[in-house]
C-alpha cells in the first residue's frame, strides 16, 4: 500500500498573517509573555485604519489643517513649531485609541503631544513605552505621495521606583521592536522584533497583513543617495566633500521627502539615506526617539548601518522625548564611507 505523502509544516507557499508570524516567531522563545502579539495587533488595526483614512484623505475632504483652513492659510502648529495637519491628528488619536487599552503598555510617546501619554504604572503591569510618529511626511498628502506610520516598542527598566519620562529616557529602557508602515502604492508594514527584518503587505481583499519577504538584507554598497541637496551650502564640510565624490562616480540621487518611503527604498534597493546636521539646524531635523531610532534598528537589522556622524543612533542615550538627531543610514560601505569624509 502506498504511503500518504507528507508535506513539510512549512512552505514558502504558506500565507502568513502577521499576527501568526507574531505567534510563530514567540514560539521559539519559551519566556515570551505574549507581549508583542498583543501591541502588535494594536499597531496592525491603528495602521489598517489610517490607511483607509489616507486613501480616502481627499474624498473625505480630510486635507487640510487641524482648524479646517485650506493649505496656504494654515496656523495650526504643533508642539515642535510645525504645522500640524488633520490627518495628523486623526492618526495620532487612532493610535492612542488602539493601543491605551493594551495592558501592557505603560506610556505612549507621540510626535503629536509635548508630554507622553501615561497609562498604567508598572505595578498595574505596565512594562513597555510605545514611541510613534503617527503620519511622518504628512505634508506630502496633498500631492498624493507616500506617507507612514514609524514605531519603537521599548521595554522599560524593572526598578519601582522610576516612572513616567524618567522611566522612558532610563538608560535600561531598552528597544524590543521596531517597524513602520508605509502608506503607498500598497500598505506595506516592515517589522523587526531584533531577529532580522520581515515585510508584510496589507492585503485589502481579506483585511489582513500578510508576510512577503522574510529576513530583508540590504545591499552592502549602491550608488544611491537620499539627501535634500537644497541645503548643501549648510551641510557639514565632509557632507558636502562626500556628495562632491558621489557627483564624480556615477551616482543617482532619489529624494522624495518622506522619510518612511526613502528609507523603504533604502531598505529595498540599498544606498544611503541622509539627513545631516546643517548651519541653521545643529542638531538636524529628525526625532530620535519616534524616527530615527526605529528605523536605525531595522537598518541595522538587514545588516546596514544607521550613524549620526559622530556613533551608532542606537547608542544615543535620550535625553528628552522630542529630542533631534542627524541620521545617515543605509548601506554598510556607503555609510562608512561618509564617516570617513566626516572625520577626516
Ligand atoms: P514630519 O515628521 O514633520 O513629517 O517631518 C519629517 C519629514 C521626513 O519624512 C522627511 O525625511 C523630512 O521631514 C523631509 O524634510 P525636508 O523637507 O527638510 O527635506
Ligand atoms: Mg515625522
Amino acid at each position: 500500500m502506498s504511503q500518504p505523502q507528507t508535506t513539510p509544516a512549512w512552505t514558502d507557499d504558506n500565507l502568513m498573517s502577521l499576527q501568526s508570524h507574531i505567534l510563530s516567531e514567540e514560539r521559539h522563545h519559551p519566556s515570551a509573555t505574549g507581549d508583542f502579539s498583543w501591541i502588535l495587533s494594536g499597531i496592525s488595526l491603528a495602521t489598517k485604519t489610517i490607511a483607509s483614512k489616507v486613501r480616502r484623505a481627499r474624498i473625505e475632504d480630510v486635507i487640510g489643517d487641524a482648524a479646517g483652513r485650506p493649505f496656504g492659510e494654515r496656523d495650526g502648529i504643533n508642539v515642535q513649531g510645525e504645522q500640524q495637519l488633520k490627518l495628523d491628528v486623526i492618526a495620532n488619536e487612532v493610535i492612542k485609541a488602539c493601543l491605551g487599552s493594551r495592558a501592557n503598555i505603560a506610556a505612549l510617546v507621540s510626535e503629536e503631544d509635548q508630554e507622553p501619554t501615561i497609562l498604567r504604572n508598572r505595578e498595574s503591569g505596565g512594562r513597555y513605552a510605545v514611541f510613534f510618529d503617527p503620519l511622518d511626511g504628512s505634508s506630502n498628502i496633498d500631492v498624493s505621495v507616500g506617507v507612514g506610520t514609524i514605531f519603537g516598542i521599548v521595554r522599560l527598566p524593572d526598578e519601582r521606583r522610576v516612572s513616567g519620562t524618567e522611566a522612558i529616557l532610563h538608560e535600561k529602557a531598552t528597544v524590543a521592536a521596531a517597524g513602520y508602515v508605509l502608506y503607498g502604492s500598497s500598505t506595506v508594514m516592515v517589522l523587526t522584533t531584533g531577529n532580522g527584518v520581515d515585510m508584510f503587505v496589507l492585503d485589502q481583499s481579506i483585511g489582513a497583513y500578510v508576510l512577503v519577504k522574510s529576513k530583508i538584507k540590504l545591499p552592502d554598497s549602491r550608488r544611491i543617495y537620499s539627501i535634500n541637496e537644497a541645503y548643501a551650502s549648510r551641510f557639514p564640510a565632509g557632507v558636502s566633500r562626500w556628495l562632491q565624490w558621489a557627483h564624480e562616480n556615477d551616482y543617482t540621487s532619489r529624494y522624495i521627502g518622506s522619510m518612511v518611503a526613502d528609507v523603504h527604498r533604502t531598505l529595498l534597493k540599498g544606498g544611503v539615506f541622509l539627513y545631516p546636521q546643517t548651519n541653521d539646524r545643529p542638531e538636524g531635523k529628525l526625532r530620535l526617539l519616534y524616527e530615527a531610532m526605529p528605523m536605525a534598528m531595522i537598518i541595522e537589522q538587514a545588516g546596514g548601518a544607521a550613524v549620526t556622524g559622530s556613533g551608532r543612533i542606537l547608542d544615543v542615550a535620550p535625553e528628552a522625548l522630542h529630542q533631534r538627531v542627524p541620521v545617515i543610514l543605509g548601506s554598510k560601505e556607503e555609510v562608512a564611507h561618509i564617516q570617513r569624509c566626516l572625520d577626516n
